[in-house]
């Protein structure tokens, strides 16, 4: 039985990995961190098999004592402070965790490995917000960064760490430069969700209008349980590497309501829809479009939900829920 360990258990993608592998038979462990985590409960309902250890990307010890709690033959990294607009206000905190935690984790992950650094595999959660300001389009893995959020910065810095790491010591580190990835288990404060919880609640007259920043923003967004097979794809490869998960298709804020609103038969979703400044950002990345390519023909790796039915996913999912909480 191969054991895995994962840093960001309590997240969208944490949980979908954590089905994943134990679908395949993985004895998985979760890092969970602060005192009295409130998704926990969460963890615990959808993972039951999962063995939660308390600790922090932060606190260097802690991670230590996991890895030799876990003994993992797989590594998967997605513990981080992932909402961009807030890296602007907490960047200190964010360069610690997203950037410094991913380096902490390597380290402790290297010398765990003791005398074959490559008999333990390492997947660090990179991301198509490193581009920034793209500088190619479509972005691929050998794409200039130009990160434009503290955020995108400290991706980079564990982006790079990563590939420090398989150059200098021989690691089997691989980074998977996601794209943006959604699900009914997305975080409120992004946009995808944010709009389908709005929209099944403006559909059940339960809200009237939803704030939003920039409506002209284009994302490649995909569905997260896709995404997470990409991840685990990559630790099997005999040789480590890096890729860009995307679908290849990209789509603005507009479209993203035109296609949620339609779902609940709204079609002049203009009047429930305001534009607030505090949902701008101080730099903007404004267009996403990622080239899946190598991740095709090296990995075997294809998405199966299109933006239509990841926006419908997520709406009835929100339908659901908000009708159960109104019960
Ligand atoms: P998410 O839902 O925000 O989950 C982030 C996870 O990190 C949570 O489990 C969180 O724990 C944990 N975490 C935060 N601070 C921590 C700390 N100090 N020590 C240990 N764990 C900590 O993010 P996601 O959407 O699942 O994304 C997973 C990873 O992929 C992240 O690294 C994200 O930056 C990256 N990524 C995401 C996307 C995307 O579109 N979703 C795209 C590219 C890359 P708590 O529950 O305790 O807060
Ligand atoms: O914003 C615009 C906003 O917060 C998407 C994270 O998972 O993906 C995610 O980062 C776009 C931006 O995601 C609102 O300005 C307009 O252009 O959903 P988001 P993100 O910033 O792309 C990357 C790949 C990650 O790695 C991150 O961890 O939508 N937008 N109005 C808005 N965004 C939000 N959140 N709220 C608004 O009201």
């Amino acid at each position: 039985m191969k054991r895995a360990l994962i840093t960001g258990i309590t997240g969208q993608d944490g949980l979908y990995l954590g089905e994943l592998l134990i679908s395949k038979g993985y004895e998985v462990y979760g890092l969970v961190r602060g005192q009295n985590n409130p998704k926990l409960d969460v963890v615990r309902r959808v993972l039951p098999e999962a063995k939660l250890i308390f600790g922090d990307l932060t606190d260097p010890s802690s991670l230590t004592r996991t890895l030799n709690e876990a003994r993992p033959d797989e590594v998967y990294n997605l513990g981080a402070i992932s909402f961009v607009a807030y890296s602007w206000e907490n960047a200190g905190i964010t360069s610690d965790v997203t950037g410094k935690g991913a380096f902490n984790l390597l380290e402790a992950t290297r010398l765990y490995a003791g005398d074959n650094p490559a008999s333990v595999r390492f997947y660090q959660a990179s991301s198509s917000e490193m581009f920034g300001k793209v500088q190619e389009v479509p972005q691929r893995e050998s794409t200039l960064l130009w990160p434009r959020s503290p955020y995108g910065v400290a991706k980079v810095f564990a982006h790079y760490m990563t590939i420090n790491y398989r150059e200098s010591y021989g690691m089997h580190a691989s980074s998977g430069v996601l794209f943006n990835h959604e699900s009914p288990r997305r975080g409120p404060e992004f946009v995808t969700r944010k709009i389908t919880r709005a929209v099944a609640r403006i559909s059940l007259g339960l809200q009237e209008t939803v704030a939003l920043g920039n409506l002209d923003a284009s994302r490649d967004w995909g569905f997260a349980g896709d995404y997470v097979e990409a991840m685990w794809l990559m630790l099997q490869q005999d040789v480590a590497d890096d890729y860009v998960i995307a679908t290849g298709e990209t789509h603005t804020i507009r479209e993203l309501l035109d296609v949620a609103f339609a779902h609940v038969g709204i079609t002049d979703w203009q009047k429930y829809v305001t534009q607030d400044e505090r949902f701008m950002r101080p730099a903007e990345v404004d267009l996403l479009i990622g080239d899946p390519e190598k991740a095709r023909s090296a990995l075997g790796w294809t998405p199966r939900v299109d933006f239509k039915q990841l926006v419908e996913m997520m709406v009835d999912a929100d339908l659901d829920e908000q009708r159960s909480l109104a019960r």
